[in-house]
């Protein structure tokens, strides 16, 4: 006997509804569920592998704990036991940054990763947080801090309503979309061409999501800020700047105006390997748009100017009049967001309130570098990491110079791993905790709906019942920041029952709050849900903007109401609202902020560097997923390697013949790779994905380690950053290539 369950997805951003087929407790099918308000039935491999992923025979099945240097598998009770024993003193003996914090990608599309960190890092109070936002999205974090006083303002483009899209350093075609939420990105860039819009990409690589365009630039890596600020310049000069409706909330256009002068198309264009007539005609294709949306990913975000890159695709849109706007770039309003508060000036987005201790990097948003975190361990003296507790993280490959943080987290005091594998990074723990499989989980898309092309909200509660000897995975994180503050073996749900009486607290003394005035624990007991987690999700939907405030709008949102509607609830298009967003100190846009202009003469040098004459990106596949997925056989294979991309005329140049190993060096390492030759790969760039190098004893990834691949992040020593944010540079970097025999 089967039955169907619903479940979102929780491999990608895009969020999709599946509808699971189980067989007794076991997910024997995937589908896309055709009823779900948001995603409609679209699906992807990734998503269609969800039974097979589920029931991975290599996913742990219990903790581990390390006794004479070996990990056995242990009890719950015994584990935490453990870290309650060896984390306390380190913390009371060495001080709290003694601890420090890794969370990776996983925790964006969980519960637990949603709703217990903060508190984590409330009792450890480290300073010691690395999170793999510094590999990939920070750079947008500080540029919407700096221009909107809140680094998650992010604009989001208006896909479904644009009739313009420049697209930069992203291929939705294969990672479905990235701080842009949107089921079936691919029908939608379609549905844009359909409806007379153009799509113009931006990427050294024809990706397939540059073969649907009206137009590819083959861009030379790293040049994205430069191009953008020649755009900028013609705008200007042509007089094509047009602000429109955030005209009244700008300040600092003439400086803008001023601080692009310099990066003319004739002095660009040769940077990016450009046409001046084609940056002259990007400019006047975004001015002309009825409507349009610049869009970039982590093609622009990882590179040299990432900062600064993400800076002017915003001041792009603000220039031409389209953020904020139906068809440009809007704000989502998501349904666990704090209800709206008046506009006005807020307090502002500050950097580097403290820095690391070896390097100096700038705190940004209160984490440091992850291309840092091996040094900081490694290093002696006051301040040094000696205990860790990663979650969801996968650094030795995803970060810079795994080898050396292999042998940093080797050296730890002790280590705590949150994760269904045993792989790279989490063979070094000394606990590790693994997950029930996601059809045991409940899921809420607490950061991705407020990436949303739509405003929507779903919740779907675990498929099948929680297995003998598993254990939540927010139970753990509960469990975990108990057993880290002197709590160890109080009831889990206590750590919720505080953070609700600490919002509640919060709320009812906030005279913006619909439930001002009222007593909190009162509210507290109106609260329903099956677990703490779960009332902590009706307290947001409850106080968020389309709450029902506690009575206050009986037609608002409860828990209960989004469980009566179980494909999700439609909230509507992306709407303008601006003057909620900001909270700089000015309360306006601050178009040129400080440290902005100050990264700018980096910017200005740039134009007279020579260009490498060969340099490496990276790419994504479809059936891949960074780090975790290359153990499934259905995702594994095919098209899916590790090879060293290179255009055929470089290749004969260098006497690669494909197939054949290549020795690729750089100047943090060397990796040697097999050769792909393609022409979809641009002149004097190659392309090595992230992810691979599933080689090191010790870890349990029987399937992943058959084909291991070789690990990209070896080539680079973790000095090379992105200066404003701390992230690493990962595509752009200079290699040198030596055939092998
Ligand atoms: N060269 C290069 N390097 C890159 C990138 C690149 O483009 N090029 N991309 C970067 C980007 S954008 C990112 S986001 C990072 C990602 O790098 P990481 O943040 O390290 O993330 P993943 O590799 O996705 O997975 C991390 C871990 O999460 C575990 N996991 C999976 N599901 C769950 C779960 O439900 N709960 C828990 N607790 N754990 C789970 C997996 O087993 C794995 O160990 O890599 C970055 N590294
Ligand atoms: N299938 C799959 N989906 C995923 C992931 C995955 O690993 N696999 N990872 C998820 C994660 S964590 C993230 S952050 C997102 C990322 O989502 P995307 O950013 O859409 O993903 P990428 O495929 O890395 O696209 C980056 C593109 O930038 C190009 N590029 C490299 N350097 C430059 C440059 O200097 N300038 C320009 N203009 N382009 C450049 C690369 O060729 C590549 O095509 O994907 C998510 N979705
Ligand atoms: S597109 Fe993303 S969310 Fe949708 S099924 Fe595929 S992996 Fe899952
Ligand atoms: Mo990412």
């Amino acid at each position: 006997m089967s039955r169907t369950a619903l479940r979102i997805c929780p491999l990608c951003e895009a969020t999709c509804g599946l509808s699971l087929t189980i067989e007794g407790t076991r997910v024997t099918g995937a589908r896309g569920d055709a009823d779900d308000v948001f995603s409609q039935g679209f699906i992807c491999p990734k998503g269609a592998a969800f039974g097979e992923l589920d029931a991975d025979p290599d996913r742990l099945t219990g903790p581990l704990v390390r006794r004479d240097g070996v990990l056995r598998e242990a009890g719950w009770a015994e584990a935490f036991d453990l870290i309650a024993a060896r984390m306390r003193p380190i913390v009371e003996e060495h001080g709290p940054n003694a601890v420090g914090v890794v969370l990776g990608n996983p925790n964006v599309h969980t519960m637990a990763g949603a709703l217990y960190p903060p508190a984590l890092l409330q009792a450890l109070r480290t300073r010691n947080l690395f999170t793999a936002s510094t590999l990939d999205q920070m750079p947008k974090h500080v540029s919407s801090g700096l221009l909107f006083g809140d680094p998650f303002a992010i604009p989001v483009p208006d896909l479904d309503r644009t009739s313009h899209l420049l697209l930069l350093g992203a291929n939705p075609l294969e990672s479905n979309g990235s701080l842009c939420t949107a089921p079936d990105f691919p029908g939608k860039l379609r549905a844009l061409r359909r409806r007379g819009g153009t799509l113009t990409v931006v990427d050294p690589r024809r990706t397939r999501t540059a073969k649907l365009a009206d137009r590819h630039i083959a861009i030379r890596p790293g040049t994205d800020a430069l191009l953008l600020a020649s755009i900028a310049q013609v705008l200007f000069e042509e007089k094509l700047t047009a602000p429109g409706e955030t005209e009244p909330h700008l300040e600092g256009l003439a400086q803008v105006a001023d601080a692009v002068k310099e990066f003319t198309p004739e002095r660009v264009g040769p940077r990016c390997d450009m046409d001046p007539d084609t940056i002259r005609a990007l400019a006047r294709e975004l001015a002309a748009a009825p409507t349009a949306a610049v869009y970039g990913r982590i093609g622009s975000s990882t590179v040299e100017h990432g900062t600064l890159a993400n800076w002017l695709i915003d001041v792009l849109n603000i220039l031409t009049g389209n953020l904020d706007r139906p068809g440009g770039a809007l704000f989502p309003l998501s349904a666990t967001d704090r209800t709206p508060r008046p506009a006005g000036p807020g307090k502002g987005f500050a950097l580097g309130r403290w820095h690391s201790r070896v390097s100096g990097h700038p705190e940004v948003k209160s984490e440091l570098p992850l291309a840092a975190l091996a040094e900081e361990i490694e290093t002696p003296g006051e301040g040094r990491i000696r205990a860790l507790i990663t979650s969801a993280a996968n650094p030795v490959l995803s970060a810079p110079d795994g080898d050396r943080l292999d042998r940093a987290l080797a050296g730890l005091d002790f280590m705590v791993s949150v994760d269904p594998y045993l792989n790279e990074t989490s063979l070094h723990a000394d606990v590790v905790l693994p997950p029930p499989p996601p059809s045991q989980s409940a899921h809420f898309d607490f950061a991705f709906n407020g990436f949303a092309v739509r405003d929507q909200v779903r919740y779907t509660r675990p498929a099948v019942p929680l297995a003998d000897g598993r254990m939540d995975e927010c139970e753990i994180h509960a469990r975990l920041v108990l057993a880290v503050s002197g709590l160890h073996g109080a009831a889990p749900d206590a750590v919720d029952a505080m953070v609700v009486e600490r919002t509640l607290s919060q709320a009812v003394a906030d005279p913006h709050s619909p439930v001002h005035g009222r007593d909190a624990a009162a509210l507290a007991a109106e609260l329903t849900g099956a677990s703490g987690p779960e009332r902590r999700l009706d307290l947001m939907l409850r106080l968020g903007p389309y709450g029902d405030g506690f009575g206050a709008d009986p037609d608002g949102l409860t828990l209960e109401r989004v469980l009566a509607h179980p494909h999700g609830i439609d909230l509507g298009p992306l709407k303008p609202r601006l003057a909620q967003v900001l909270r700089t100190r000015s309360g306006r846009i601050e178009l040129l902020p400080a440290p902005i202009a100050a990264d700018l003469p980096r910017l200005r040098a740039a134009l007279d560097q020579p260009a490498a004459s060969l340099v490496l990106v990276g790419r994504r596949h479809l059936r891949s997923n960074n780090s975790w997925l290359h153990n499934i056989p259905a995702l594994s294979g095919g098209s899916n390697r590790c090879t060293l991309q290179i255009h055929p005329e470089d290749a004969a140049r260098l006497g690669l013949v494909d197939g054949a190993d290549v020795r690729v060096t750089a100047d943090g390492g060397a990796v040697t790779a097999p050769v792909e030759i393609t022409d979809s790969v641009r002149r004097g760039v190659v392309s090595l994905p992230h992810g691979w190098g599933h080689s090191r004893p010790g870890s349990r990834l029987a399937v992943a380690a058959e084909r291991p691949g070789v690990n990209v992040n070896q080539l680079l020593d973790g000095s090379r950053l992105d200066p404003l944010s701390g992230t690493a540079v990962l595509n752009g970097f200079p290699v040198e290539l030596t055939p092998l025999a």
